[in-house]
């Protein structure tokens, strides 16, 4: 039975990838921050298949102590301040957990497992998995974009994230650890947090549809993703580290849409009319906004075999239709 250690066990991905890990025997063990997390209950149901353990990507000790005591296979880099607009307003801690902290977790693993060869066998037994971004691409020099595209970040998130890229590759370079960094596209689902636009759409629209709601204010009608299902997504990291050698992966879709045509299709989906309800506001602009980003994921089909499974139309309809679950259930107990 393999081991892993999943940090960011809170977020959207985290529940997937344990869930993921599970099916396929391993014992996972998920990193969890603070006295009182409050996203705790979303890992409630996990529990006790998955063990929580106590760490920070702020505190050094703490990677150390759960490498420790979790003794893990493999370590998924999930935990990040990953909200873009979040990165201009808290730009220094982006900086501190979404770049350095995971110069942290390879110093930890590097301490904790060694580096180098002995016997021309890697020393250090733990494989890593960095979560990197097309948010990287930023500014794009090519499209659509591979492992190979120049990163052009346009966040204090993205230059963040560009910094955990590249630590990573130079700690697989320099001390032989087999670190792996997975460059996904956008990837939702119903557990994608409030704050990105595809789940404000899909609660939007939800609440519109059942009366609670009268209009949806968005930014950037315009701005264009590679749009995928997390669950995909989650699988793509795992095969990363089943490979006989380390390397780097662009995972997407390789189709792009705007902002607008989820909205127009979200709200066709329950009979509306988008263009009734949305409103635009600058306030949800950004001070500088990446356009247009599009995945070529050759590699990641021809040398992991990944390939989504759910195609935008399905990714779209799956959310709404579990918004609308949620707000009828929300109403049935009197909770608006
Ligand atoms: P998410 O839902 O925002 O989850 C972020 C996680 O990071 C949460 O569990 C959060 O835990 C944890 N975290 C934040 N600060 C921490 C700290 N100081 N120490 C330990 N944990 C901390 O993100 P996601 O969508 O699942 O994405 C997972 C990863 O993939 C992130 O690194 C993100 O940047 C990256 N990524 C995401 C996408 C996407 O489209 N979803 C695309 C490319 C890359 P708390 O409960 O403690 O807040
Ligand atoms: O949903 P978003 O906030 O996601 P964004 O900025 O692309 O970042 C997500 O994907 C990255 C991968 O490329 C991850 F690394 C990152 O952690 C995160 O998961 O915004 C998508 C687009 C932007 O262009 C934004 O300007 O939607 C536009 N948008 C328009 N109106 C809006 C809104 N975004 C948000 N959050 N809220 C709006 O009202």
């Amino acid at each position: 039975m393999k081991t892993a250690l999943i940090t960011g066990i809170t977020g959207q991905d985290g529940t997937y990838l344990a869930e993921y890990l599970l099916q396929l025997g391993y014992k996972v063990y998920g990193l969890i921050r603070g006295q009182n997390n409050p996203k705790r209950e979303w890992v409630e149901r996990l529990l006790p298949d998955v063990e929580l353990v106590h760490g920070d990507l702020l505190d050094q000790a703490s990677l150390i102590a759960a490498l420790e005591y979790t003794k893990p296979d493999e370590v998924y880099n999930l935990a990040a301040v990953s909200f873009v607009p979040l990165s201009w307003n808290q730009a220094e801690l982006t900086g501190e957990v979404t770049g350095l902290g995971v110069l942290r977790m390879l110093e930890a693993i590097r301490i904790v497992g060694g580096s180098g060869r002995r016997n021309g066998q890697r020393v250090n037994p733990i494989r890593f998995y960095q979560a990197s971004s097309s948010e990287m691409f930023g500014k794009v020099r090519e499209t659509p974009q591979n492992e190979r595209t120049p990163f052009h970040p346009r966040s204090p998130y993205g230059v963040a994230k560009v910094y955990g890229h590249y630590i990573t590759v130079n700690y697989r370079e320099s001390y032989d650890i087999y670190a792996c960094s997975g460059i996904l596209f956008n990837h939702e689902s119903p557990r994608r947090g409030p704050e990105f636009v595809t789940r404000k759409i899909s609660m939007g629209v939800a609440r519109i549809k059942l009366g609670k709601q009268r209009e949806l204010v968005l930014g950037n009608l315009d701005a264009r993703r590679d749009w995928g299902f997390a669950g995909d997504y989650v699988k793509a990291m795992h095969l990363m580290l089943q490979q006989p050698e380390p390397d780097d992966y662009v995972v997407g879709t390789g189709e792009s849409h705007s902002v607008r045509e989820f909205a127009e299709l979200a709200f066709a989906y329950v009979g509306l009319d988008w263009r009734d309800y949305v409103r635009t506001d600058p306030r949800f602009m950004r001070p500088a906004e990446v356009d247009h980003l599009l995945a070529d994921a050759t590699k990641a089909r021809t040398v992991l075999g990944w390939r989504p499974t759910v195609s935008f139309r399905e990714l779209v309809e799956m959310m709404v239709e579990a918004d609308l679950r949620l707000e009828r259930e929300k109403a049935a107990r009197g909770l608006g």
